[in-house]
């Protein structure tokens, strides 16, 4: 693997702080990432045990976005009517947004973080609170293989993938479908969003990379939808290589051709997306110190785990941004790891006590500006590192 980003020392994304912990030493690891020329992939290169980062104090939950519950419905009407899958299960089904839209009868969870696999079990759901391997397949399919498999941003946090692959074709009837979504890796250097890197995306997939991979487990990719969630994410559907069921689609094609056009093959292009990401830290401190030095009052929105990889990595201190707003309960009342920035329950914004707010979840721009007419009406204004820093 080739490096071609260094992002410095970064604590773990998710481990916010309690209050009582803010002057005890935060473990750092070093955030690089590299190319794999041969297989064309992505991934960090120092990687954090799994059991550190998805444990019963896993924060994020799917279900505080407006944004993904509509798309996690839009998505289950499609997968009914055009798979009509008996048994549908989700690998990392968080606290349940996508589980919700099928019957208990039709839909297996599996989730490793007991406070989130504990949601989903209480309201009834069938859910196994363990890794996704080939044991727990085995155990899970003893009766009966599963007609779907549908895993959004979680595959990409899974480091030994060839475990995965080996248990979803096991898992799967003959005519099978597995539904992969995760973050592109296109979308990313488009738009140099760094911050997809952090601990727990070990890979960043594109269709060149995942075609490669999953070559050896007797599985190809049919179709793929460009979605717009998480600044822009690739779903993928994927079959056995021996079900002639489903033809493979253009869109597999067009995909190819496009990463191939930007050139997401050749180590070269990276070169130039690191470039871009040292010039996005100096214009980024630019703004915040103009800001700052105006006396403006600025805030975050949104403490999201990639705001974790750009604060650390462009040194942004609490002194800088007051606080940040975010809706999760979880994260309310802590602080975010190593900028050490205090996380306060959302209140609609207000032109009264701030002017500027940085936006962590960039990838709910849309969501947050609707939510914030008014404050926009009256003046107040966002700073945004995507795709270039800029005020908003
Ligand atoms: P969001 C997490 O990353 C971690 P993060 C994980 N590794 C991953 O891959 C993605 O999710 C899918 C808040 N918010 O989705 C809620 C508001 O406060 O960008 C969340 O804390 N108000 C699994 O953390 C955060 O922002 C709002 O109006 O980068 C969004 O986090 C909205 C829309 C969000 O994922």
């Amino acid at each position: 693997m080739k490096k071609f980003l260094d992002l410095g020392l970064q604590p773990l994304a998710n481990s916010y702080l309690l209050k009582k912990n803010l002057n005890r030493k935060e473990k750092k690891f070093r955030l690089s990432v590299g190319f794999d020329e041969k297989k064309y992939l992505v991934s960090i290169i120092n990687t954090v045990p799994k059991e550190k980062m998805f444990n019963e104090k896993y924060p994020y939950k799917s279900s505080e976005s407006y944004t993904m519950k509509k798309e996690f419905k839009n998505l289950s009407k499609k997968i009914k009517k055009k798979f009509k899958p008996n048994l549908v299960l989700e690998i990392g089904s968080n606290d349940g947004a996508f589980l919700k839209n099928f019957k208990k009868k039709n839909i297996i969870g599996v989730e490793p973080c007991k406070n989130l696999a504990n949601i989903t079990k209480r309201k009834g759901y069938t859910t196994y609170c363990e890794y996704w391997d080939g044991k727990l397949a085995k155990l899970i399919t003893k009766d009966q293989k599963i007609d779907l498999i549908y895993s959004a941003n979680t595959l990409s946090h899974i480091e030994n993938y060839s475990e995965i692959f080996k248990a979803v074709d096991l898992a799967l009837t003959h005519k099978g479908v597995l539904v992969l979504e995760d973050p592109s890796l296109l979308e990313c250097l488009k738009n140099v969003a760094y911050d997809q890197f952090y601990c727990e995306h070990v890979y960043v997939f594109s269709t060149i990379s995942l075609k490669k991979i999953l070559d050896p487990f007797n599985l190809e990719i049919f179709d793929i939808e460009n979605t717009h969630t998480h600044g822009g994410s690739n779903r993928y559907f994927i079959k056995k290589k021996n079900n002639d069921f489903y033809k493979i689609s253009k869109n597999v094609g067009k995909n190819i051709y496009e990463e191939k056009k930007f050139g997401l093959h050749k180590f070269k292009t990276y070169k130039n997306f690191s470039k871009k990401v040292i010039k996005s830290k100096i214009e980024l401190n630019k703004l915040f110190t103009n800001l700052s030095k105006k006396n403006k009052n600025i805030i975050g929105y949104g403490a999201t785990a990639k705001s974790c990889t750009v604060l650390n990595y462009c040194k942004i201190k609490k002194g800088t941004i007051k606080y940040f707003y975010d809706t999760t309960s979880f994260k309310i009342g802590k602080y975010l790891p190593g900028s050490k920035i205090e996380i306060k329950e959302y209140k609609k914004l207000n032109k009264k006590d701030t002017d500027v707010v940085y936006l962590g979840a960039w990838n709910f721009k849309d969501e947050i500006f609707k939510k914030e007419k008014q404050f926009i009406k009256n003046g107040g204004k966002f700073i945004t590192h995507i795709p270039i820093p800029k005020i908003i």
